[in-house]
């Protein structure tokens, strides 16, 4: 059922504190940790703590669950005092997404070009 914990996803066991992450902000419905192999000075990645495979799924399945995600962006953003940030949902394997568990990706702390690699 949609937004249940899965057993063989790398996310849900982080949330369930399977598996440990250095996390710089919680709710009661999201996670943000830093990412483990950062592209950025800051590069943390922001979570709902229910499985949604994408961020589409996300906002279909749970559209206020994707606004706390959208929301605590800008609470890390702050936190990392980062004024300018990059947000980016990669979406399918082909464009990067190898966790198949919603995540924003918040980059900030260097220039960041467009368009992206
Ligand atoms: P994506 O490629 O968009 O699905 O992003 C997945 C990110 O997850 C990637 O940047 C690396 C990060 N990652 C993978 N395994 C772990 C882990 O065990 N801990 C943490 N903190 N991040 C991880």
């Amino acid at each position: 059922m949609a937004g249940e914990p899965q057993a063989d996803c790398l996310f849900c066991k982080i949330v369930a504190g399977a598996v440990p992450a250095t996390v710089v902000r919680e709710t009661e419905t999201t996670l943000a940790f830093r990412d483990i192999n950062p592209q950025a000075p800051t590069h943390v990645l922001v979570i709902p703590k229910a499985h949604h495979p994408s961020a589409a799924e996300l906002a279909a399945q749970a559209p206020e669950l994707a606004a706390d995600v959208l929301r605590e962006v800008g609470e890390v953003a702050a936190q990392e005092k980062a004024d300018s940030y990059r947000l980016v949902f990669n979406t399918g394997a082909a464009a990067g997404q190898t966790v198949f568990h919603a995540h924003a990706h918040v980059l900030a702390g260097r220039g960041l070009e467009w368009p992206p690699g």
